[in-house]
């Protein structure tokens, strides 16, 4: 059995800040893990407006806290988000996220991440990135 605990992960190299300054993720569960997906708390902050395009992964992000939107980038579409609000990236959809206010979201990646991942160019992981230590 695996056990953790956020307050903990967030004090430690499980907390990835991310350089664009848009979001930090604490990442509780990851490859080596071996569960097949990766899991993790992330922090959107208030007033981010940014494009990501999963490639590489499909995504299913749930809103704990906080509100914003999700816009589908081919359709246009855009989608509330609040607290209970999941959206699932099942079509390697590119799409903009917006927070009208800082959200918390649990998000799922499959296949998991490897541990230090932060977005590419095109919003997207790579699939190979450096695993963390602890
Ligand atoms: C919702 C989303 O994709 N945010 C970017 C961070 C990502 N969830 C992560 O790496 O934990």
């Amino acid at each position: 059995m695996i056990v953790r605990n956020l307050q903990k992960a967030n004090t430690s190299s499980r907390r990835i800040v991310s350089p664009d300054g848009n979001w930090e993720s604490t990442r509780l569960l990851l490859k080596d893990d071996g569960m097949g997906f990766s899991f993790h708390i992330t922090t959107i902050y208030r007033g981010a407006d940014f494009q990501m395009h999963y490639q590489n992964h499909l995504e299913a992000v749930y809103c704990i806290a906080g509100k914003g939107e999700v816009e589908v980038s081919d359709s246009g579409k855009k989608y509330s988000i609040e607290p209970g609000t999941i959206y699932v990236l099942d079509k390697h959809d590119r799409h903009t996220l917006r927070a009208f206010e800082e959200m918390t979201m649990a998000c799922v990646f499959n296949p998991p991440l490897n541990g230090k991942e932060v977005h590419n160019a095109e919003g997207a992981y790579e699939l190979e990135a450096e695993s963390i230590s602890e």
